[in-house]
């Protein structure tokens, strides 16, 4: 293969990611991307936001902020926590991107003029108060196979059967909460069985032991039940517009224009390597153009993905891919089952998930025991779970204890008695010959498991070999030897400091952060593995570094901290049942008038707004209350535009003690009123009241 297209799958921008989109789709793929690289291959490695689709308009409507805005906000978060984590995307795009909007409409347009597509007017569920068309999630009822009264129009999230809107029982509207009404609509369908026919179910067929079990199996049950023509086009204002005259207020389906996000992000990734615009430090340049990755048979192209994304990677982007007739096919699609958190499944909607922006502001600098411990517990062929208990065992008694310790030692030992300078070695012994090659075997392990999708087992040959550098450490006492026989010091320093190089080498596509950091210590630079491994790492005579500690144990005060905020989240959930239930309404045990009359509430009104850097829910507010102007920090960013909000009247307790939230004095609480979701919304004068007016 002349060069790979390596995808990952490009995350909804309505939320930040967590630890099971990490698990599954992104770290992965990182390292089989990096692993790519360090074999000196060339590789393009393309990821992005995907920005449009219904629930991102929920969510927007929700908020109170524009889809646009919504998609701004979240993008920003994904990024930046990608780039963090050490994710080593070539880019990062956007599908609201217009270099996107461009290359999604042609892609349609070109196979409407090659007739590819069937046009059929049908009944679709219409809301007449807020005259739009209820496409997918805007509709919700009850589902015809279990039961469950909020299954979506695409899916009912509880027994997970797809579903059409017209399947739903008791339909009705996600915006008026009414029975929608049937109303006559036009759409563009691509005629899935005819390509099971033609094609499709042969090649797929044709990758029958290739593809994963997990992989191949759903396919083949899609197959089974015979493939319906499935319409691309939707009745919604936020997508890419249909690109056809009389297609007015059509977008086309966000699972049509989602995967083609993969090619406009190649294209600007050469874009903005023309212009010279791209961070050019981060990654190597690319030679070519961006049509080599998409167009040239001796490029692979392999998509990283979850389970819930199988059908439309191994069916339907195919099928766009082919009836377009441009492009190559995908090689692979090495999809992951889901990560269970302490138990249960991950849920945005419940906040039950470990967010990853949240993860790197409380673990600092530990960017890399995450990836070990999603690595680790990758749920390749069915689903895991992750615990915070198993997260810091991993870390203390197999990164310090195994894979820290034996580097440390190796460095500490170098420096004492060869003041660190890799040392002669001499009349080498059946272990240290064995222990060599061993060594020497381990990239080839790690490659064999890599190259089959099998990261978890890559991983443990890593370990492996620092656990064999312990052993013969440990074996061959090193440090009761000196005195005696300095030159059979020397012999086992040097083997464990090229077991140590070894590592670092090798550990770059798991461990990149600690590979680096370790190189620095080694005084080594980074190569491509052909040019260093099975020959001679570190000449004799070699100057180390400054030796420092690679892992540091994880306390139990950091794990409970994480465990209790899970617990919160539980009752949070089981509070608000308890509270919001539908009929009965509890109420607070009773107080008294002289309680109540501590409180000092005013009117006052809200004259700067300014979200609080590194927060997602806090705003930093200026309210003039009548009598002075203070600031005040309010958890409301999540339901309010810092923008928006300028000059609206609120309620505020003004004798509250001082509070520094994030190192900023707040003086004072906004009272907020919040509905069963836990949605916030101001509490104020129904007509414009002068500022300190007491609340009473
Ligand atoms: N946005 C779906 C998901 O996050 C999705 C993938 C698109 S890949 C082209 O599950
Ligand atoms: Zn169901």
């Amino acid at each position: 293969m002349k060069r790979y297209t390596i995808t990952a799958a490009l995350p909804y921008t309505n939320g930040p990611v967590h630890i099971g989109h990490m698990a599954g789709v992104y770290v992965p793929a990182d390292i089989f991307a990096r692993y790519l690289r360090c074999k000196g291959e060339d590789v393009i490695f393309i990821c992005g936001s995907d920005e449009h689709g219904v629930p991102i308009t929920l969510r927007a409507r929700k908020e109170g902020i524009t889809p646009q805005q919504l998609v701004d906000k979240y993008h920003t978060i994904i990024k930046n926590s990608f780039a963090e984590f050490g994710i080593s995307f070539d880019i990062y795009h956007r599908t609201s991107d217009p270099v996107h909007h461009q290359t999604a409409s042609d892609f349609f347009k070109t196979l409407y003029d090659k007739n590819i597509f069937t046009e059929e007017e049908s009944e679709q569920y219409f809301d007449e108060e807020a005259q739009l068309f209820l496409a997918d999630r805007y509709i919700t009822g009850t589902c015809p196979n279990c039961g469950n009264d909020n299954a979506y129009g695409d899916q009912c999230e509880k027994c997970g059967k797809s579903l059409s809107p017209k399947e739903l029982i008791n339909p009705h509207s996600q915006l008026s909460g009414k029975a929608p009404v049937l109303k006559k609509t036009k759409h563009w369908y691509l005629p899935l069985d005819k390509m099971q026919k033609d094609w499709l179910e042969a090649w797929i067929k044709s990758h029958d032991g290739d593809w994963k079990n997990n992989v191949s199996g759903q396919c083949k049950s899609w197959l089974d039940q015979g493939l319906q023509p499935r319409a691309v086009t939707r009745d919604l204002d936020w997508g890419v517009p249909v690109p056809l005259s009389g297609a007015k207020g059509k977008v086309l389906y966000v699972w049509f224009d989602a995967p083609i996000g993969y090619i406009s992000a190649t294209k600007a990734l050469f874009e903005s390597q023309e212009s010279g615009a791209r961070n050019q430090d981060k990654t190597t340049l690319k030679s070519g153009n961006w049509e080599l990755y998409w167009k040239d048979k001796d490029t692979k192209l392999i998509h990283f993905i979850g389970k819930d994304n199988i059908v439309f990677h191994c069916i339907i982007f195919p099928a766009m891919l082919k009836a377009h007739g441009d492009f190559i096919l995908p090689e692979n699609i090495p999809a992951n089952e889901f990560l269970n958190l302490e138990g249960e499944k991950i849920s945005t909607s419940r906040n039950w998930a470990v967010w990853l922006n949240e993860y790197l502001e409380d673990f600092p600098g530990k960017q890399d025991v995450l990836r070990y411990v999603l690595c680790a517990t990758a749920p390749e062929t069915k689903d895991n779970d992750f615990t915070w208990k198993d997260f810091q065992a991993r870390n203390n008694s197999e990164l310090v204890a195994i894979l820290g310790n034996f580097v440390n030692r190796t460095l500490v030992l170098t420096k004492k008695y060869f003041d660190g300078k890799v040392p002669q070695y001499a009349d080498l012994t059946d272990d240290d010959k064995a222990c060599i090659k061993a060594m020497k075997e381990t990239p080839a392990l790690i490659s064999n498991s890599l190259e089959k999708y099998r990261f978890r087992e890559a991983l443990s040959e890593l370990m492996n070999l620092a656990r064999l550098g312990n052993k013969y450490l440990a074996d061959n006492e090193p440090w009761k030897k000196f005195e005696s026989d300095p030159k059979r010091t020397g012999t086992i320093l040097y083997i464990s400091l090229e077991i140590t190089a070894y590592l670092a080498v090798l550990m770059e596509p798991f461990l990149p952060h600690t590979s680096e950091k370790l190189m620095n210590m080694l005084l080594i630079e980074k190569k491509k593995w052909d040019e260093v491994l099975g020959k001679q790492v570190l000449s004799v005579g070699h100057q180390l570094g400054e030796a420092s500690l690679l892992f540091e144990k994880i306390e139990d005060d950091a794990i409970e901290k994480q465990v209790e905020k899970l617990r919160k989240t539980k009752e949070s959930a089981v509070q608000s049942a308890i509270t919001n239930p539908p009929s009965a309404i509890a109420f607070k045990s009773p107080t008294t008038f002289d309680d109540f009359n501590k409180m000092d509430i005013r009117i006052g009104t809200i004259l700067t707004a300014e979200r609080v850097p590194k927060t997602e829910k806090l705003l930093k507010l200026t309210i003039d209350t009548g009598i002075d102007q203070r600031t005040v920090v309010s958890g409301i960013a999540q339901y309010y535009d810092p923008e928006k909000i300028i000059g609206q009247q609120v309620s505020i307790l003004v004798n509250l003690e001082p509070r520094k939230i994030k190192g900023i004095e707040s003086m004072g609480m906004i009272l907020m009123a919040e509905n069963s979701n836990g949605e916030l919304s101001f509490v104020a004068p129904v007509k414009n009241t002068d500022n300190g007016s007491a609340v009473k």
